[in-house]
């Protein structure tokens, strides 16, 4: 152990090792449960190592696959090398590379997205099967054997716990600072012995700062010193400067109404540019003294932090820029005072999302006139990212917005179709949909007011006339007013566009 070295546990010296040999230690075949969330706190050495290995044996004719479980979304050095060299059979719970995008859509890798809160219950429970290791990225390794956790809590807890072996890597990248920042809560249980979590704002704590881990299970230590992959957001353009606004014009309102404080309720935000845009929005508002209830605190979070717009935030991930991390680092003692990072059966909780009240904001692939949402699939059949977090947050929240420019590809997709080509929030969870046009509110509307607002407020000037013309054609039809469709139709707006290049 180097005299620098953040692994203090005498009892695990033995095991450490080079990212080779740890790597060399995961068997063909078996299901790896990895830290990673959001580009944030994945092992980094050890899948580079493996994917090495990998290649070598592919190079000799040998297949070599294994199943990989995470929090969420990697980076190209995890997700993104193992797949280029076919290594990942079996992927869950949510994606976002476009290397994994391409096998997954090709049919050489499976892949089951998951709602991301429910991902450690189906683990416990044994629905998905044995894991056989977990490779966890940890700040640093106490001398007792307990963890302190990354720039990510997702899933370890539940891998620490489930895997047969445990392979860490301790990467002194990761600021020493993090240390106290996470809250590891022990008094999870599967039913019918589950009591109530007792966090009833977002800034109560009640669990540990660190990860219990059985250093009889861990089989390796591997040091590295590598960050996160902090990908920068494009500046916000004009598009999503109109989203927000339509959003902060929207919150004023309903503080007038007395539908909510004015601080407002906690915030949940997806990433993305625009996302990221709607918080600048919200930071350059009359807003002071939020909170957020959150799974990823990215870049425009940090700002409101700093501004204070926001007062404190709870999450499980950061996904930062670079300049945004260096933020993050130089004044972490100011940011561990305000941030709470939780593993995200906790901080994607139902029953959190719904007592806390939180306002959820998503981005969407396509929306259809009755407030259906397709937040994953291309054309109904291809595979963008998954559905992550956002079911958690649009099922439960007290306001669920999902936000999207009207159109794609250059304006010859529209967001907005007669019948979204995949359903993952049905039209009894989007509460508020908002394009660069306008904001529809669909709260107390029936389909049919519904298609009205959503056509005369979201969608693109261009593809109004076509969506009225559908909407009255399928109310003419005869088969039913309540959500008229004319079902050998409604789909074919997907199929002219891949006929076409135009809907
Ligand atoms: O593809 O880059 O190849 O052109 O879809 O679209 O407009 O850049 O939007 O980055 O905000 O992502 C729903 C994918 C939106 C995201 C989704 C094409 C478009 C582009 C992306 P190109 P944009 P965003 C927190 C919560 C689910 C998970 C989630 C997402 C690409 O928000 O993954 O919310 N959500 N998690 O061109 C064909 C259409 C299209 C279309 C867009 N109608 N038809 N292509 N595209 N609309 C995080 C976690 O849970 C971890």
């Amino acid at each position: 152990m180097a005299t620098d070295s953040r692994m203090l546990c005498t009892a695990l010296s033995d095991r450490l090792m080079s990212a080779e040999d740890a790597a060399a230690l995961i068997p063909a075949g078996s299901t790896v449960g990895m830290s990673g969330f959001t580009g944030a706190g994945y092992p980094k050495a050890i899948p580079a190592a493996l994917a090495d290995r990998i290649e070598k044996l592919n190079n000799a004719g040998e297949e070599f696959r294994i199943n990989i479980w995470t929090g969420a979304s990697t980076a190209p050095e995890l997700d993104g090398k193992l797949a280029a060299v076919n290594g990942i059979n079996m992927r869950l719970p949510f994606q976002s590379d476009p290397i994994c995008r391409e096998k997954i859509n090709n049919g050489s890798m499976d892949y089951i997205d998951i709602h991301l809160s429910e991902v450690s219950q189906y683990a416990w429970s044994g629905f998905l099967g044995k894991m056989n290791i977990a490779v966890i990225e940890v700040t640093g390794v106490l001398e007792d054997g307990r963890l302190i956790p990354s720039s990510a809590v997702g899933n370890n807890k539940t891998w620490i716990e489930q895997a047969d072996h445990i392979i860490l890597e301790v990467n002194s990248a990761q600021s020493a600072g993090l240390e106290g920042m996470h809250d590891i809560y022990y008094g999870t249980a599967l039913p019918p012995n589950r009591k109530p979590i007792q966090i009833s704002k977002p800034t109560d704590r009640i669990g540990k700062h660190y990860l219990d881990c059985p250093t009889e299970k861990v089989i390796a230590v591997v040091e590295s010193h590598a960050p996160d992959r902090n990908s920068a957001f494009n500046p916000p353009d004009e598009i999503s400067r109109r989203i927000a606004g339509h959003i902060l014009e929207f919150f004023e309102q309903e503080i007038a109404l007395g539908r909510m404080p004015k601080e407002l309720l906690p915030i949940q935000s997806g990433v993305g540019n625009i996302p990221n845009a709607v918080l600048e929005g919200l930071d350059a508002g009359p807003f002071k003294q939020l909170t957020a209830f959150t799974e990823v605190i990215q870049d425009g979070m940090l700002a409101m932090l700093k501004s204070g717009t926001l007062a404190a935030a709870s999450s499980t991930a950061f996904s930062l820029s670079p300049t945004a991390m260096d933020e993050l680092n130089n004044n972490i003692d100011f940011y561990r005072e305000r941030i709470i990072l939780r593993q995200q059966d906790i901080s994607n909780h139902p029953e959190l999302i719904r007592r806390l009240g939180v306002i959820a904001m998503n981005g969407l692939i396509e929306a259809d006139m009755y407030g259906n949402v397709n937040s994953t699939h291309i054309m109904g059949s291809r595979m963008m990212n998954g559905i992550g977090g956002s079911g958690d947050f649009a099922r439960n929240g007290y306001l669920s917005i999902f936000v999207t420019p009207s159109t794609a590809k250059n304006g010859a997709i529209s967001a907005i179709v007669p019948m979204v080509s995949h359903v993952d929030h049905t039209e009894h969870d989007v509460k508020i949909l908002v394009t660069e046009h306008g904001l529809a509110d669909l709260r107390g509307l029936s389909p049919r007011q519904r298609a009205h607002v959503i056509i005369e407020k979201c969608a693109d000037p261009a593809f109004r006339p076509a969506l009225r013309d559908y909407f009255d054609r399928a109310c003419a039809s005869g088969r039913g007013m309540h959500t008229p469709h004319l079902l050998g139709e409604a789909l074919s707006w997907h199929q002219r566009y891949e006929e076409t290049g135009h809907m």
